[in-house]
């Protein structure tokens, strides 16, 4: 069994998950201070430039087209993340490819998805998640109202979420909701902390504060 932490034969690995503008940007990036973690952000770029073709823009164009091919785009580089070597005790994760779940999920609640097409998903998931070192020590959710994620999307205008509705935040939280707060969705790879990520940065940054007080000491 391997183990964490001090003596660390890999690296206590904690996932920010919420929805869609809830801040684990911001959040993730407090720990860029530190020389013991290494900070790993969601490759959303990588999504926005597949040899040349915006893949996340696609999917919100045309999910019909699109959807399948997005999500299997989005597991592979996340299970890269996932299975990278860091030389450090900590790595703190943006989203992950359990969080990916949420959004398939969502995708068949709409039938986005061609039951084919989330057969091969659910295959991909489950291979991995037996196959490869996925571990997880921690899950991090910033707890939000959809209303409030809306305005901060629509404020930070990123030209791919132009067609993002306020009813598709609300199903994104339903699911987030169902998976971590009361937790009858899917199975947790880890214990879940739960912030309330409504409020402004200032009350963010000590919550920040007290959270990471428990990441590392839950590591001695
Ligand atoms: P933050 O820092 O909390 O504001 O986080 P965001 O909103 O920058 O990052 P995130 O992961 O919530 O979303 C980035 C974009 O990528 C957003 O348009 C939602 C989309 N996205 C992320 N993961 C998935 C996924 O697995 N499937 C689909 N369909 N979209 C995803």
């Amino acid at each position: 069994m391997t183990t964490s932490c001090k003596n660390y034969s890999r690296p206590f690995t904690v996932c920010i998950e919420g929805n869609i503008g809830s801040g684990k940007t911001t959040f993730l990036n407090n720990f860029k201070q530190f020389n013991n973690t290494v900070v790993l952000q969601e490759p959303v770029e990588l999504w926005r430039d597949v040899d040349g073709m915006n893949l996340l823009d696609l999917m919100y164009k045309d999910p019909g087209r699109y959807a399948c091919l997005f999500q299997s785009y989005v597991q592979l580089t996340m299970l890269q993340l996932h299975t990278m070597k860091t030389p450090l005790p900590y790595k703190i994760m943006e989203r992950s490819v359990y969080s990916a779940r949420c959004f398939i999920e969502n995708m068949k609640r709409r039938n986005v998805l061609k039951q084919v097409e989330a057969t091969v998903l659910d295959k991909w998931y489950d291979w991995c998640i037996t196959h490869a070192v996925i571990e997880t020590d921690l899950i991090v959710y910033l707890r939000t109202t959809p209303d409030i994620v809306y305005r901060r999307m629509r404020a930070r205008a990123r030209k791919e979420e132009n067609l993002v509705s306020l009813e598709y935040l609300e199903e994104v939280h339903q699911i987030h909701e169902e998976w971590l707060y009361h937790k009858t969705l899917f199975s947790l790879p880890a214990p879940v902390i739960i912030l309330d990520a409504d409020q402004s940065m200032e009350e963010m940054f000590v919550q920040f504060e007290k959270c990471k007080a428990k990441i590392f000491e839950s590591c001695g």
